[in-house]
């Protein structure tokens, strides 16, 4: 059983590539909640969504979030009735179905985690998608300056352009793992950190009691892949973000952030020259082609990532 931890688009490429090489009953995968968010009183999972849809196939491919073919009639009602102060979070309308089932589901008592597998299943998913948790965990970042932005609020509506001094994410303390979660990352054979943002996206999993502890005791068989290459992030903030809390945008600040957890880092080809930096900071550096542009690329990716975490 393989166990990947997941944030968003860089971690449904991963997924893709990983059930191309395993059976999707084989892979847990675990996602960041920490982005969630409770938009016009509807509950809205964007990394959970976002692999799910991008593995049915059925993902907006120019944004990778969102319903490819997606209608805005309900946003265009919305706006005649309160402006762009209540549309700047795109909901389509097909993907409102989505969150009014969840949320429904949630009013009737069913766990995040109930929920989730059931949109799975429905999506035609065959891998098992973890919700890190089911209790309430948000994201939260303090700008530069003061003044504190929601992940949401900071990520789309500033289209993460505002300097950020401190990231919080609020309510980990008192969350819990859920045992599927737990069970998971006891019992894979492997553990794979995707290339997702190491601050707000693996950064939330992490900091659920006991995870990090747990990870570490294994950190051998722990193999993460880098999600900067040449210095930027493929897609987010992730390069501003490692600057802006005092790290690197290289592989050697993604290492310092996960050299605790994870044995082995998976750094890109035009990155090789961080090899030593990589290893200095405790991590063994395998050096290959990490931009998954197309599925062949993530298949070769995760067959490079489960031979780095194999015992032996
Ligand atoms: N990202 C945007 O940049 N603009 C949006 O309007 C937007 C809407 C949206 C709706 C549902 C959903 O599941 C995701 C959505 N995202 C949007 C992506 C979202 O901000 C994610 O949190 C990011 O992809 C980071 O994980």
């Amino acid at each position: 059983m393989i166990a990947v931890l997941c944030g968003g688009v860089g971690a449904a490429r991963m997924l893709g590539g990983l059930v191309q090489v395993r059976e999707e009953a084989e892979i847990a995968a675990v996602v960041n909640t920490g982005d969630d968010t409770v938009m016009h009183g509807l509950y809205i999972c964007p990394d959970l969504d976002t692999i799910t849809y991008t593995l049915s196939g059925s993902v907006n491919p120019e944004t990778g979030w969102g319903l490819a073919g997606e209608s805005w009639q309900a946003m265009e009602s919305l706006e005649r009735l309160g402006g762009r102060d209540r549309t700047w979070f795109r909901l389509g309308d097909r993907d409102l179905g989505t969150h009014l089932y969840r949320t429904g589901r949630l009013a009737e008592g069913a766990s995040l985690s109930q929920v989730t597998a059931e949109i799975a299943r429905a999506f035609g998913l065959g891998l098992q998608l973890l919700p890190m948790t089911d209790d309430p965990v948000r994201t939260v970042l303090r700008r530069v300056g003061g003044g504190e932005l929601a992940f949401q609020e900071y990520f789309v509506r500033h289209r993460h352009e505002v300097a950020v001094e401190a990231v919080f994410f609020v309510g980990a303390r008192r969350a819990r793992p859920t045992a599927q979660v737990l069970e998971a990352l006891e019992r894979a054979d492997q553990v794979v950190v995707a290339p997702s943002n190491p601050v707000v996206s693996i950064g939330p999993i992490l900091s659920l009691p006991g995870v990090r502890e747990l990870l570490a005791a294994r950190r051998s068989s722990v193999v993460a892949v880098s999600p900067i290459v040449g210095g930027t992030a493929l897609k987010g903030p992730a390069d501003r973000l490692l600057v802006e809390l005092g790290g690197q945008a290289s592989p050697a600040g993604v290492a310092e952030r996960l050299t605790e957890v994870a044995g082995s880092l998976v750094i890109d080809e035009v990155d090789a020259a961080w090899k030593k930096a990589v290893e200095a900071a405790g991590m063994r550096a395998v050096v290959a082609p990490t931009v998954m542009s197309d599925p062949g690329r993530a298949r070769h990716l995760a067959q490079v990532v489960l031979a780095a975490g194999s015992p032996g």
